[in-house]
C-alpha cells in the first residue's frame, strides 16, 4: 500500500463520516481503496486538458497546452479540432450508455407486451396511457395491451430511426425545437447520431470544431430527450412512477444479524428481481436457518435510486462508497449489472470475503462470480444470489464494524408529483410554481447531479453547493449519486426548509417538502427536462427553455456520461456548471463557444468553477440575469 496515502487523513477525502470510518479501518486492515490511488496516480496534464489525439497511427500527438496554437499534430489537426473531437467521442460513450440501459428497458417491455417475459407487467397503466397519448397514439376504448404494442413501436424508433425526428421531441417547447430545426440538430435516431458522431470525429473528418459541436448536441439530445427519456419512462410503466417515500440512507442501514445484500449498479431489473426473491418464504427461512434475523436488501449508487424512490428500500452510499462499504465486513453479497462498478471492488470483496457477483452478459468482471441474469427468469438468477448471500453469512468469520450512521429523508418525486404538488397547470390549492418564481417567493430552479470523485472531497462540493442554493430561495432537485449526498447530509427532509431563505421555506412548509427534491437515477434526468418543458407550457416565464430561470450543475462528476448530460443541458438551453475539472484546453476557440457562444444561438452554456460556493454564485447570477430578461426582477 502506498506510503503517501497514509498521510492524507480520512477527513480530508470525504466528507462522509461513515466512508472516513471506513477509510481508517481499510488502512489498519491493509486493504486498499480507490482514494489511495487517487493519491498516487498523476494525472497527465496534457491528458487532462483533452491536448492528445490518438485517432490514428501517425500519432499519437501531444499538443502543448500552455500554447495551444503553437503546434498542430502530425495531421495538421489545430488544437480546437482535437479537442472537439475527444469532447464528442465522450458524448458519444456517455449518450451509448444511458441508450443501452433505455434500449434493455425496452427489450424487457417488449418481452412483457409479447408475453414472453412473465415475471414483470405493466404496473402503472395510467403512465401508459399518459405516454401513449404524448406521443398521439389513440388511447381511446383500447385496452392496455393495444396501446402498449403501439407505444413500443414508436419507442423503438428513439433507436433505430435513420431519419426525421425521434418522437419525444413532442415533448420539447416549440421555440427550443424550433432553435434546434434552424441547427439541424434534431436527433433522428440514437444509434444513428452515436455512430455519425464516432465517424466525424475519426482522423481526417470533420475538422471544423462549430460543425462537431453541432453534432455533439445532436448526439446528446439523442440522450436526453431519447434513449435515457424511454428508459424513465418505460421503467415507471413496467415498475410503477416513484411517489414520496420516507426511506433510510447510510452505511447505517446494514445490520449486522441480517444477511446484507447491497445490489449496485443501474438497470432497475436486477434490484426489482432481487425484491422478490428477498420475499420468498422459502428463502426467508433458509436465512432463518443459517441464524440470521432475515434479509436486508440494500442500493447503491442508481441501482439503488431507483428502488429507493419506488419501494423505499434503503440505501448504503453513492459511488466513492462501493468499496469502503465491504469493509464494514458486514456485506454477504455484493451483486452489480452495468456502469461506474469499480473493477476493484473484485479484489476488496475478495479481502473481505463477499461474494461478489456480476449479473449482466454485458459486464463480466474478472475475478468476479458471474450468475447471469435472463429477463425471462430473472428469479432463478436473484434466488442464487441469495443463496450464495445466506451461505457467507452462516461462515462469517471477520470482525464486522458498521458506521452507526443513518438519515431519513422524503424521495421519489417524478416530475408528474412536483406538478401536482406545486400547482402544476392543473390544481389548485396550492400556488403554482411558476407563480411562485414570478412573485419572488422562489427565485428560481437548479438541478445538482453527477458524481462524486476521489479527486475531489466526496460530497463536500454538493452539500455546499446545494445548501448555498436554497438559502437563496432557489428550489433544488436531484438525481444520481448527489441526490445520496444530500440524503446522507440530512437535506432531503421538509424539516431542512430551515435552512432555506424565507420565500423557499414559505413554500416548502406550505406544501410539506424538502428545499431538496430527489428524482432518482441519473438516467432521471429525463425528469428535469420533463419539469422544464412543463414550466415553459405553463407560461409566464418566457417561450424555451433558454429564457427559464434555471441551471444546472454536476459539481463532482467523473462519468464521461455527465459530459453527455451536462451538453444536452447545454443544448436545451440551461446553464449548465461542472466543478473540478474540465476536459478541454483552456485559451481555446472551442472553449469560447462551449463557454459563450452557444448561448447567442439560442443554446444554454457551460460554465465552470472549483469552489462549490463559486458555482452557485455563478447560477445564482444567471439565474438574475434570467429574472431581469423575464421582467420579473423585483
Ligand atoms: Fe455513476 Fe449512476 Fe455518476 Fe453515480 S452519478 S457515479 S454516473 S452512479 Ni449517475
Ligand atoms: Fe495525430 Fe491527426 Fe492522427 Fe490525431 S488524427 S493522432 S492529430 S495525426
Amino acid at each position: 500500500m502506498a506510503k503517501l496515502s497514509d498521510l492524507i487523513r480520512p477527513e480530508d477525502i470525504t466528507t462522509c463520516d461513515s466512508t472516513q470510518q471506513m477509510i481508517h479501518k481499510a488502512r489498519k486492515d491493509g486493504v486498499e481503496l480507490f482514494f489511495d490511488r487517487a493519491e498516487s496516480m498523476r494525472p497527465c496534464p496534457i491528458g487532462n486538458e483533452s491536448a492528445c489525439c490518438k485517432h490514428c497511427s501517425m500519432g499519437p500527438c501531444r499538443l502543448n497546452t500552455k500554447d495551444p496554437y503553437s503546434r498542430v499534430g502530425i495531421c495538421g489537426a489545430t488544437i480546437d479540432t482535437i479537442v472537439a473531437r475527444n469532447f464528442g467521442r465522450m458524448v458519444a460513450a456517455g449518450t451509448a450508455a444511458h441508450t443501452d440501459h433505455g434500449m434493455a428497458m425496452l427489450d424487457l417491455f417488449r418481452g412483457v407486451v409479447e408475453g414472453t417475459v412473465k415475471d414483470f407487467e405493466i404496473k402503472d397503466p395510467i403512465k401508459l396511457r399518459e405516454v401513449a397519448e404524448s406521443l398521439d397514439i389513440p388511447t381511446e376504448d383500447r385496452t392496455t395491451l393495444e396501446i402498449a404494442k403501439d407505444l413500443y413501436k414508436a419507442l423503438e424508433l428513439t433507436y433505430t430511426q435513420v431519419d426525421g425526428e425521434i418522437p419525444l421531441v413532442k415533448r420539447v417547447p416549440a421555440k427550443t425545437l424550433e432553435t434546434w430545426r434552424q441547427e439541424g440538430i434534431v436527433p433522428r435516431g440514437a444509434m444513428r447520431e452515436i455512430m455519425e458522431m464516432m465517424h466525424r470525429t475519426a482522423m481526417g473528418v470533420d475538422q471544423d470544431y462549430e460543425n462537431i459541436t453541432k453534432q455533439i448536441s445532436r448526439t446528446a439530445l439523442a440522450d436526453g430527450w431519447g434513449g435515457s427519456m424511454v428508459s424513465t419512462d418505460i421503467s415507471d410503466i413496467l415498475f410503477g412512477t416513484p411517489s414520496p417515500v420516507e426511506v433510510e440512507v447510510d452505511m447505517g442501514v446494514l445490520k449486522e444479524d441480517h444477511v446484507n445484500i447491497i445490489v449496485h449498479g443501474h438497470e432497475p431489473i436486477l434490484l426489482e428481481a432481487m425484491i422478490v426473491s428477498a420475499g420468498s418464504p422459502s428463502l426467508k427461512q433458509m436465512a432463518v436457518d443459517a441464524g440470521a434475523k432475515g434479509i436486508n436488501l440494500v442500493g447503491m449508487c442508481c441501482s439503488g435510486l431507483d428502488v429507493l424512490s419506488r419501494h423505499g428500500i434503503p440505501h448504503a452510499g453513492n459511488f466513492s462508497s462501493t468499496e469502503a462499504v465491504l469493509v464494514s465486513g458486514a456485506v454477504d453479497a455484493m451483486t452489480v449489472d452495468i456502469q461506474c462498478i469499480k473493477q476493484d471492488l473484485a479484489k476488496v470483496c475478495e479481502c473481505y470475503e463477499t461474494v461478489f457477483i456480476t449479473t449482466n452478459y454485458r459486464a463480466k468482471i474478472e475475478g468476479a462470480m458471474h450468475v447471469e441474469m435472463d429477463e425471462h427468469n430473472p428469479l432463478e438468477c436473484t434466488d442464487e444470489i441469495i443463496i450464495k448471500a445466506i451461505s457467507r453469512y452462516k461462515h462469517r468469520n471477520k470482525a464486522i464494524q458498521i458506521p452507526r450512521r443513518k438519515a431519513k429523508g422524503i424521495h421519489g418525486f417524478s416530475h408528474e408529483y412536483i406538478k401536482y404538488m406545486l400547482g402544476g397547470s392543473f390544481r389548485s390549492g396550492y400556488e403554482p410554481l411558476n407563480e411562485n418564481i414570478i412573485n419572488g417567493r422562489i427565485r428560481g430552479a437548479a438541478g445538482v447531479v453527477g458524481c462524486t470523485n476521489p479527486r475531489s472531497k466526496q460530497d463536500f462540493s454538493h452539500v455546499e453547493l446545494v445548501k448555498e442554493l436554497i438559502k437563496n430561495d432557489i428550489l433544488v432537485v436531484q438525481t444520481g449519486c448527489s441526490q445520496m449526498a444530500l440524503a446522507k447530509a440530512g437535506l432531503t427532509t421538509p424539516g431542512a426548509a430551515a435552512l432555506a431563505g424565507p420565500g423557499l421555506a414559505e413554500v416548502c412548509e406550505t406544501v410539506g417538502i424538502p428545499p431538496v427534491l430527489g428524482l432518482g437515477a441519473c438516467v432521471d434526468n429525463s425528469r428535469i427536462l420533463m419539469i422544464l418543458a412543463e414550466m415553459v407550457k405553463t407560461g409566464g416565464l418566457g417561450e424555451a427553455i433558454a429564457d427559464l430561470p434555471v441551471a444546472g450543475c454536476a459539481p463532482e462528476w467523473m462519468s464521461e456520461k455527465a459530459i453527455a448530460i451536462g451538453q444536452y443541458f447545454v443544448a436545451s438551453g440551461v446553464f449548465t456548471v461542472f466543478g473540478h475539472t474540465f476536459p478541454i484546453t483552456k485559451g481555446t476557440k472551442f472553449e469560447k463557444h462551449l463557454f459563450e457562444e452557444l448561448a447567442g444561438k439560442g443554446f444554454g452554456k457551460w460554465g465552470f468553477a472549483s469552489d462549490p460556493i463559486e458555482m452557485a454564485r455563478l447560477m445564482i447570477a444567471h439565474i438574475d440575469r434570467k429574472r431581469k430578461d423575464l421582467g420579473i426582477d423585483k
